[in-house]
């Protein structure tokens, strides 16, 4: 069985994440997400998700074509999800392009971008609501 691992925010859920997810499950049989933690958020973005951890995992976990959450606490522990999980695959949206070519040099797993779904982000979505 081949095992896809990807990661995210996935914070005010919407159709880029979905399609992202749809996407990744097309490539594999098991899907894994990784959903980043509310410190990594604040860390990344110097700022806490809308939703929190429990509702972000929650959401993402009861989509059909999710298979398994988990929370990542670090960008750096890339390698040891995958080992963990035993996924062949990692997959990102192309916005992470190259940034994750490092773990093949500590894991045996293919790393695919796939091409982000244009127009449309949780930071529009926010603005268009606000305004
Ligand atoms: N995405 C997409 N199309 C969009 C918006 C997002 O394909 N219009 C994809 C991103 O490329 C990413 C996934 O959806 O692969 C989740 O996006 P974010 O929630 O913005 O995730 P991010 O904060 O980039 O966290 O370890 C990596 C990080 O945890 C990724």
């Amino acid at each position: 069985m081949k095992i896809g691992i990807t990661f995210g925010t996935f914070d005010v859920f919407h159709f880029g994440h979905l399609r992202i997810l749809e996407r990744s499950r097309e490539l594999c049989d098991k899907l894994v997400v990784g959903i980043s933690s509310d410190e990594l958020n604040f860390s990344k973005k110097g700022k806490l998700p809308v939703y929190n951890f429990e509702e972000r995992a929650r959401i993402v976990g009861a989509l059909k074509v999710v298979d398994e959450v988990f929370k990542e606490e670090s960008l750096e522990l890339k390698a040891e999800y995958i080992k963990k999980f035993n996924a062949s695959v990692l997959i990102m949206g192309d916005d992470w392009a190259g940034k994750f070519d490092w773990v093949k040099e500590h894991c045996d797993v293919e790393v695919i971008y796939l091409p982000r779904t244009p127009s449309v982000s949780t930071t529009a979505i926010i603005e268009k609501i606000r305004s």
